[in-house]
């Protein structure tokens, strides 16, 4: 193909080490579909969309996500094709446990046997994430993750997909950006249960952590081969100046946002100076003593990194209105800084020097654990007006985007991160949440209009041409 061969580069400037993960990550509601069928559960977006469909996109639900559940022998074939070694999925829980608890859907576990066999068979190592933003209904219904019970649900979830799958998986994953659930659920009105309450978004935030440490604790105790960890976006925090009250409130946006997962999760500890301003502010949760115990005692053996766009901070110009309910903005107003890069479509900065200075955070201030950056992309809205005569999208602000972000992976290797591999949101274009299909982020293309037919992007073939060369 001419395009391929265009694409072809002679010299490599930017060469990773031996055995890099190359790949991309999915979750199982933005992409499986079949939301209805083969005894699946409701999730908490399946009942958001019947009651509020005018929240999303176009209107356009869960239901039919870009069909893997159907396609995904296909879908495996095109990853091996442009390249993939690693592929991060997640399972449905409510797809393999209907209720959130008790018995388990035979049809769901032979879905996943046939994914991960398929996945292995194609030389792609599976990893898997237990939990993308997708609380099986019946358990929201008391409270979600509230309510402690919910915690243990999730290590009997946890648990089954250990034993379930642990034989040939060797790479899990506790959660997925579990701040984002607290911000949007709790805080921000993006996801259900769309309120704002500060005490609850700090009970819901535990309980998250807790569960995280109490599933490594049990896959430890299963003795599986393998390693387990927690995938964060991590937002590094920018103040706008050196002024002292710009920089306290990127210290405390930072606490807020990346640290108060990061450390524990990490470190097995809660950052001292979080504690205190929530003990200041009234909104401790309610814990049991041994928790923070099991918390310190399960920190993860691998950390996945999402990285998106950077948080621009400043002091707050305005007395905040003591009646308003409680936000961590109290603390911090954002910083439009002028010149900065935008990916207008999903109104995100674009930063690529941000993917170096969180590694080199990890590497100065995290014991430099192993990691690996579990999510980056970019997301365009009418991507159809880039498609050329041959039906395939010429995406090269994607191939920019990547590019940009690999050049200070690199330098973030050279200078010694222990980074072990890249992903690329995402494999193919897939459901966002409230956006629904607006913005589009994959290496291949669906049309939605067709049957849901894959067409591969100009990233896609460009992408195998860097994992051929492990550089570019
Ligand atoms: C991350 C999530 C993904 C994905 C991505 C893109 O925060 O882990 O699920 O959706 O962001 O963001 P969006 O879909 O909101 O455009």
């Amino acid at each position: 193909m001419t395009l391929v061969k265009n694409l072809d580069k002679k010299e490599i400037t930017y060469k990773f080490p031996q055995n890099f993960w190359w790949g991309s990550a999915s979750s199982a509601t933005q992409m499986e579909g079949a939301s209805n069928i083969d005894g699946k559960g409701k999730n908490i977006w399946d009942y958001w969309y019947e009651q509020e469909p005018y929240r999303f996109y176009d209107e356009v639900g869960p239901s039919d996500t870009s069909q893997f559940y159907y396609k995904y022998k296909e879908d495996i074939k095109l990853m091996k094709e442009i390249g993939h070694n690693t592929f991060r999925f997640s399972i449905s829980w409510s797809r393999l446990i209907p209720n959130g608890v008790g018995e388990v859907n035979k049809k769901a576990v032979t879905f996943y046997n046939n994914v991960i066999d398929e996945l292995l068979k194609c030389g792609i190592e599976p990893f898997i994430n237990l939990y993308h933003f997708d609380m099986p209904f019946e358990l929201q219904k008391i409270g979600g993750w509230e309510n402690r019970e919910v915690v243990e649900a999730y290590i009997k979830y946890a648990e089954t997909c250990f034993t379930l799958f642990g034989d040939r998986v060797k790479k899990w994953f506790t959660h997925n950006e579990p701040i984002v659930p607290v911000e949007g659920g709790y805080l921000y009105n993006f996801h259900y249960p769309n309120l704002c309450d500060f005490q609850k978004a700090v009970q819901v935030a535990f309980h998250t952590i807790l569960s995280s440490a109490k599933a490594i604790q049990k896959f430890r105790e299963l003795g599986l081969e393998g390693k387990i960890g927690i995938i964060l976006n991590l937002t590094p925090s920018y103040p706008r100046s050196n002024h002292p009250s710009d920089l306290k409130a990127a210290k405390i946006a930072d606490l807020f946002f990346n640290r108060s997962f990061l450390d524990p999760s990490v470190k097995g500890e809660f950052p001292k100076e979080l504690v205190e301003l929530l003990k200041v502010e009234g909104y401790l949760p309610t814990y049991e003593q041994e928790d923070l115990q099991t918390i310190q005692s399960n920190t993860v053996d691998i950390l996945g990194i999402n990285y998106y766009q950077p948080r621009r901070v400043k002091a707050k110009e305005n007395i905040p209105n003591p009646d308003a309910p409680f936000l961590p903005e109290r603390y911090f107003d954002y910083y439009v800084m002028p010149g900065r890069k935008m990916n207008k479509y999903r109104g995100w900065e674009i930063y690529e020097k941000g993917i170096y200075d969180i590694l080199l955070n990890i590497k100065k201030n995290y014991g430099n654990i192993e990691c690996f950056i579990s999510e980056n992309g970019m997301g365009v809205e009418n991507e159809e007006r880039f498609r050329n005569q041959d039906g395939m999208i010429e995406d090269d602000y994607r191939i920019e985007f990547i590019k940009g972000h690999l050049k200070w992976l690199h330098k973030a290797i050279q200078e010694g991160a222990n980074v072990k591999g890249y992903h690329l949101w995402t494999f193919m274009d897939n459901w966002s949440w409230t956006n629904a299909y607006k913005n589009r982020y994959g290496f291949v293309s669906v049309d939605l209009d067709n049957n849901a037919k894959r067409t591969v992007k100009k990233s896609g073939y460009w992408f195998k041409k860097v994992v051929e060369q492990n550089g570019f």
